[in-house]
């Protein structure tokens, strides 16, 4: 890829949750530790930002974190000049005194609408399309995707080079574990478990706890503590919290940095995820995974999970399949999945492999970072 002398700025509204910031803010990164662009990342909330990058100071106006320019999107916008490239993550609404300086611009810059990550087959047909134009200046949808013929997914340069090489080495595994207070005992499954409140998971924890494997479950600071609190019999979990429950251990960790969560999914035989960010790592990790997907208004979340199952599942034997399927699809209704949890278990080594077929399979495709910047250099 030929070295760009472009200014790329990324504006982010974080909605909710850590999503928003998590996928801006790797693909900044990306873009310049491997594509040396000038990019500048506009968030409205930096207390968002500095949970996954504790380094963020949530009072700066402007800084740099690892080579990229940290604004802090003002309420009241000043005058400022336009970049070559901007992106407006998942439809936010850019500040309209920017949008007036996009148009004056001699050459309009390339405005792209970074949009949700989906499986469905209509991505392929969207993207790349027009959306709305402003004065002279057309927006274009930019779509990540599984498929080929979308702006794929973000991954870093050799990452999963760097992730089989890690879990490869059963040492530094275990001292990663225990720099987070994780004594892992060698004959326990290490599951990891970052989800939205979820009234199916105490049907999972019963069927864990009279498991003939011991289990730990490693549970980041978030939503489904209190799911987690409430079936111990706990009135609140704070971070370091270890309760056993017969052959369940249950831990709470900190809120980590991405790339200590990257680590930690790698680490994990089995990583429940949610949203977006979290849910492409845990793919990469190349281990069995479930997905809580976040829900979205008259359900069109179901039309996504059933898109992205047919995919993920199609290289397994009908019953493990049905078995994935199942857990997924309860999980994300929020429904029991002790018997789910069971019927996947016996497909073991099957959803091993395909885990790991997954990966190789999408590690093949264009990263999202270099899709994009292929896409402004076909565009110029
Ligand atoms: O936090 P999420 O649920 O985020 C989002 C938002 O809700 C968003 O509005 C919605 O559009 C989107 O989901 C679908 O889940 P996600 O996407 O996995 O983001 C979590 C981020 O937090 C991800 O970058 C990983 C990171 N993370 C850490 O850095 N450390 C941690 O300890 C954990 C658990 C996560």
């Amino acid at each position: 890829m030929p070295s760009l002398n472009t200014r790329w700025d990324i504006f982010c509204t974080v909605v909710d949750n850590y999503g928003d910031i998590g996928v801006t803010w790797r693909l900044a990164r990306q873009l310049v530790a491997e594509h040396s662009l000038a990019v500048r990342l506009w968030v409205d909330d930096l207390r968002a930002f500095e949970r996954i990058c504790p380094e963020i100071d949530i009072n700066a106006a402007q800084q740099w974190q690892q080579g990229v320019e940290v604004r802090h999107w003002p309420s009241e916008w000043l005058p400022i000049d336009a970049a070559d490239v901007v992106i407006a993550a998942f439809a936010c609404q850019l500040p309209s005194a920017y949008m007036d300086v996009m148009a004056e611009r001699e050459k309009p810059p390339l405005w792209l609408n970074l949009d949700y990550l989906s499986a469905e087959d209509w991505v392929t047909g969207c993207h790349g399309l027009p959306s709305v134009k402003y004065k002279s200046v057309q927006k274009i949808f930019f779509f990540p995707g599984f498929r080929p013929g979308t702006g794929g997914l973000l991954r870093e340069r050799g990452l999963l080079e760097q992730r089989r090489k890690f879990q490869r080495d059963a040492q530094a595994q275990r001292q990663f574990l225990q720099g987070l207070g994780i004594e892992r005992a060698p004959d326990a499954q290490l599951i990891s478990l970052f989800a939205y409140e979820n009234a199916g998971l105490a049907s999972w924890l019963d069927v864990l706890a009279a498991g003939a494997t011991p289990t730990h479950l490693l549970v980041p600071e978030g939503r489904i503590l209190g799911d987690v609190a409430r079936w111990l019999g706990v009135e609140s979990l704070a971070v370091g919290a270890i309760d056993v429950r017969q052959a369940l251990t249950v831990q709470v960790l900190p809120f980590i940095r991405q790339d200590q969560y990257d680590h930690l999914l790698w680490c994990c035989d089995f990583n429940a995820v949610r949203g977006e960010d979290s849910f492409v790592r845990a793919q990469w990790a190349g281990r069995p995974m479930l997905w809580h997907i976040y829900q979205q208004d008259e359900d069109i979340h179901l039309d996504k999970l059933d898109a992205f199952l047919a995919l993920y599942t199609k290289g397994l034997s009908p019953a493990a399949a049905h078995a994935m399927n199942g857990l997924w699809q309860a999980w994300s209704a929020g429904q029991p999945i002790g018997d789910q949890w069971l019927s996947a278990r016996k497909h073991w080594p099957e959803l091993q492999e395909n885990a790991e077929a997954w990966c190789l399979e999408q590690g093949l495709q264009a990263d999202l970072a270099a899709a994009l910047v292929q896409f402004y250099l076909n565009w110029i």
